[in-house]
């Protein structure tokens, strides 16, 4: 009697720890995983924005997704990253428009150099109804466009010279993101364009394949450019909007619900990455400086306007000048 009970008593224990277990796994299995790579380091503005995101995707769904950052490259440059978006290898990526352009090629006007006068315009346009067309036209190439994020002004880095007008710029062997209307920026310019993907740059600036290129305050610091660059000039020459784009393999399959979680989400992290870019605009140039570049702040940026001037006409030629017009017309009245 005593043996039966003892084991009637094993076997409920045995049947309450595999009930639990299976309880345990099935809320592990419910958690679903959710892939997110950018290409900058995780004390970038980028990983600022990730962290916003996980944080407000996990709290509204109430841990049923959990997010993971894979920063610097981990996944691939950002045209690998945006390929793996569309056949699903990767879920959430926060990138720059540099490549996105040969995926949506509406994304291009936004390249334009000198199109956006400060952060206030950039961002007034962005958030806008041309903002939001451009996101939902990101549908009809495979992608889904969640919120326009920031990359943030350009400016110049190189190895041979201070710039301070175009003329200094002749013949520079500038890495340019893999954006055809940046690369032709440069060749009005007089520099020599080298595309390239981000996560192969340090080591091309190092071992002088190229002798500059351009890239956000941001950029510059959280990439620690400073040891492999010896100038920079402040030319602000271009706005680099970024994007937090997810996989249609991913969200399509979600409820409505689920999918507006993950647009706060985005929304969240560009909030987020937007205030990180301004507190380290400022802070960040003198940072560089005390690390030992030499700074180019008061530069005249009319006679760069004026060179780099062919391309809007380039573009139109291929691209049409409506949305061009519309997002001119907005910055104006923003
Ligand atoms: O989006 O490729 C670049 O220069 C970008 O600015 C960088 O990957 C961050």
């Amino acid at each position: 009697m005593k043996t039966h009970a003892r084991h009637t008593l094993c076997a409920t224990i045995g049947g309450l720890s595999t009930l639990a277990l299976s309880i345990m796994a099935a809320n592990v299995q419910a958690a679903q995983e959710v892939s997110l790579g950018h290409t900058l380091s995780s004390s970038s503005h980028y990983a600022v924005g990730a962290k916003a995101f996980k944080e407000t995707l996990e709290k509204l769904s109430d841990g049923a997704f959990t997010v993971t950052e894979h920063p610097s490259g981990a996944l691939g440059g950002e045209r690998e990253m945006i390929e793996g978006l569309q056949i699903g290898t990767v879920d959430i990526v926060i990138t720059s428009t540099g490549p996105l352009g040969n995926f949506v090629p509406e994304t291009y006007v936004l390249d334009l150099p000198f199109l956006f006068e400060n952060y206030d315009q950039a961002r007034c346009v962005l958030d806008s109804e041309l903002g939001d067309e451009l996101l939902e036209k990101m549908a009809d190439h495979d992608l889904a466009g969640l919120a326009w994020s920031e990359n943030g002004f350009r400016h110049l880095t190189n190895n041979e010279r201070a710039v301070t007008s175009p003329d200094d710029a002749e013949g520079l062997r500038v890495r340019t993101m893999e954006n055809e209307v940046h690369q032709e920026a440069f060749r009005q310019l007089g520099a020599r364009p080298t595309p390239m993907a981000f996560p192969e740059l340090f080591t091309a600036l190092q071992q002088g394949t190229v002798d500059g290129q351009e890239n956000p305050i941001t950029v510059i610091v959280a990439t620690n450019f400073w040891e492999v660059q010896d100038h920079l000039s402040l030319t602000g020459h271009v706005y680099s909007p970024a994007v937090v784009l997810g996989s249609p393999l991913l969200l399509d399959g979600l409820s409505d619900e689920e999918r507006e979680w993950f647009r706060e989400a985005a929304r969240a992290s560009a909030e987020a990455t937007r205030a990180e870019v301004s507190r380290l605009e400022e802070e960040g140039v003198a940072l560089l400086e005390e690390r030992g570049m030499t700074v180019q702040t008061d530069i005249d940026i009319a006679p760069f306007q004026e060179a780099v001037e062919p391309a809007y006409q380039i573009f139109t030629d291929q691209h049409g000048s409506e949305m061009l017009e519309r997002i001119q017309e907005k910055a104006g009245s923003c």
